[in-house]
């Protein structure tokens, strides 16, 4: 038997604790009952609806009574999924539709009962039984009301406001590249627990160790000590933790885990109970760290063989929102021979997340801040720090998530510099078992040295830079690609975040005219691309844009786009295009260099 002993539960533990938005992991959580199917729903262009009071959801009662609404006998809506795709009329609408269902529930006053969201675009208000309960903002983080005091017992009516208008001050603002869903996107669950229990734990490798588990457990509702059991039977790990009278305690044990990595995604069943109170995750422990140039998985040196893709099943037209979804993205990022994808551009549904992390693919996960985002107006930051807690306080407990990116293609100046400067700080201050990024497209390029230089004092105070170049596409090549040489970031590693361009499945045409829009366009464009790639000395991966072809109203060519991003590898179709094919030996190559090098 393995010796496994507490370190210490004192302070050791120095992470930041968070304003509690909502409670770890749904998915592990027996209480947790899913309101996912057919919701009724009213499209209210007008925003009517609050005035009208639809959220009481009344029916007349006499003679003299009649309402302009009923969530009856019309539009029903999927739940989970956005809305935009599921009727033709919907297909660009951006503005409020209600939502409405009945679920059953007992009042129980030994419970606590809390209605959760996975991720509902872009803002929403939320009644029960005709009271307000909360309004959340943000399209792709959880959020969750404590609902017990407008609990009725049996039928219980739920009534949703979303709105996915575009506006200044929101995140993203009013023009970015893809279409922005609206919609309940991702599950829903009501949830009931005891009066005491486990809202957040953290059960992760402390930074640097490989032999230390570290980490807190926070309970809701404790007034008094209470004995926390944690337990990974595979590792022999059964933790008594006492909790002090705020609920609160950290941790450190010693455990010889297998680490986490591509090759072995090794995940430990992991349960965490308190009195009744029980929940369960699976948990895979590795570090990441980076040395001069390198990024160090669990000390070994790698190159990050990766590529973005959107919340979107092309095929299907539509947010992806199930595990059915996940497995059909993540198929094809590992066909390509992945170790890594960037999750463009915001926090993706948990279920890819968890799935990626099972498959071994490391993750960059980033919140919506791309280009014109409003940073003069402080709201901003108060919406994009929020955005950036609830992305790492629902995925801390993800080995596969190595970097937490605060921002895309922002232009410096003095209001972005201090928005991405505090993201950053606090990025750090929350987790620093994980790396901090951000994706730049400013790197300039100067003729008389053939080099593209930075100047922007953010890409000083990142772990990793993400550069998206766009070589051959939006940037012409000044010179032959293998001249091209690049002294960005040259003291820390580098990511080519994005590369590609435009290409219609199926379209031939000359491989040296972008405007031919051809797949032999874009194959000879990556294939000149992984030529420069050798000039960038402190390259550590790379990072194709885009796996799959996009919706996007911002890409108007009648013929070749029609709405739709065309970057993909694989058209919105599934098909694979030609520079597919070049990554893929690209990647092949790159392990073929390592299994030398070993
Ligand atoms: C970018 C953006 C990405 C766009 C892409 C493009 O730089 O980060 O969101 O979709 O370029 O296709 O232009």
């Amino acid at each position: 038997m393995k010796k496994i002993f507490l370190v210490s539960i004192t302070a050791l533990f120095s992470t930041v604790l968070m304003a509690q938005s909502f409670m770890m992991n749904p998915y592990g959580r027996s209480d947790a009952q899913l309101l996912n199917g057919k919701w009724n729903a009213i499209i209210d262009p007008y925003s009517k609806g609050e005035q009208a009071k639809y959220y009481q959801n009344k029916k007349p009662q006499s003679d003299k009574e009649f309402f302009e609404y009923s969530f009856e006998n019309g539009l029903r809506l999927d739940v989970p999924g956005d809305f935009n795709s599921q009727i033709p009329e919907l297909k660009y609408y951006e503005g409020d539709i209600w939502y409405q269902r009945y679920f059953l529930a007992k009042k129980n006053n030994d419970k606590r009962a809390f209605i959760y969201f996975a991720g509902v675009s872009y803002k929403a208000d939320v009644w029960l039984n005709g009271e307000k309960v909360g309004t959340h903002e943000g399209g792709f983080t959880p959020f969750q009301f404590e609902v017990g005091s407008f609990l009725k017992e049996g039928k219980n009516d739920l009534v949703i406001r979303v709105n996915n208008g575009r506006e200044k001050d929101r995140i993203p603002a009013m023009r970015f590249d893809w279409w922005n869903y609206g919609g309940i996107l991702r599950d829903v669950f009501f949830i009931e627990t005891p009066n005491v229990y486990i809202s957040d734990y953290k059960v992760q490798l402390k930074k640097s160790h490989k032999n230390v588990i570290s980490g807190y457990v926070q309970l809701e509702g404790a007034t008094s000590a209470q004995q926390t059991l944690l337990s990974i039977p595979e590792l022999k790990v059964k933790k008594e933790i006492t909790t002090d009278e705020k609920g609160f305690a950290s941790f450190e044990i010693k455990a010889k885990p297998q680490l986490w990595s591509p090759n072995s995604p090794k995940m430990y069943a992991t349960t965490l109970s308190v009195q009744n109170n029980k929940i369960s995750d699976e948990i895979g422990f590795r570090n990441i760290e980076v040395k001069g140039t390198e990024i160090l998985l669990n000390g070994n040196s790698v190159f990050l063989k990766g590529v973005n893709f959107h919340e979107e099943i092309p095929q299907r037209l539509g947010r992806a929102y199930s595990q059915a979804d996940a497995a059909m993205i993540l198929e094809e990022v590992m066909a390509l021979g992945c170790n890594f994808i960037r999750t463009a551009h915001y926090p993706q549904n948990e279920h890819i997340v968890r799935l990626a992390e099972k498959k071994g693919l490391m993750i960059w996960e980033e919140i919506p801040l791309w280009q014109g985002i409003g940073f003069k107006n402080p709201v901003v930051l108060d919406k994009a720090t929020n955005m950036l807690k609830e992305m790492i306080y629902r995925d801390k407990n993800r080995a596969g998530i190595i970097i937490w990116s605060v921002a895309n293609e922002t232009r410096p100046n003095n209001y972005r510099d201090k928005v991405l400067t505090d993201l950053i700080n606090l990025a750090r201050s929350i987790d620093n078992t994980r790396l901090v990024s951000a994706a730049f497209d400013n790197p300039k390029y100067d003729p008389e040295t053939s080099t593209f230089n930075i100047k922007d004092d953010i890409s000083k105070i990142v772990d990793v830079i993400g550069v998206n170049k766009y070589m051959g596409w939006y940037m012409p090549w000044p010179i032959d690609p293998s001249k091209v040489k690049w002294n960005v970031a040259i003291d820390k590693p580098f990511i080519m975040t994005e590369f590609g361009c435009e290409s219609l499945y199926g379209q031939s045409g000359s491989k040296e005219e972008a405007h031919s829009w051809s797949e032999d366009y874009q194959e000879e464009l990556y294939r000149k691309n992984l030529i420069m790639f050798k000039n960038i000395p402190n390259l550590r991966g790379t990072s194709p844009w885009v796996l799959f072809d996009f919706r996007s109203p911002y890409r108007n060519h009648p013929l070749n786009q029609n709405g739709w991003n065309r970057k993909g590898l694989v058209s919105d179709k599934g098909q694979r295009k030609k520079a597919w094919h070049i990554m893929k030996h690209y990647y092949e190559e790159i392990d073929m260099i390592n299994t030398i090098k070993k």
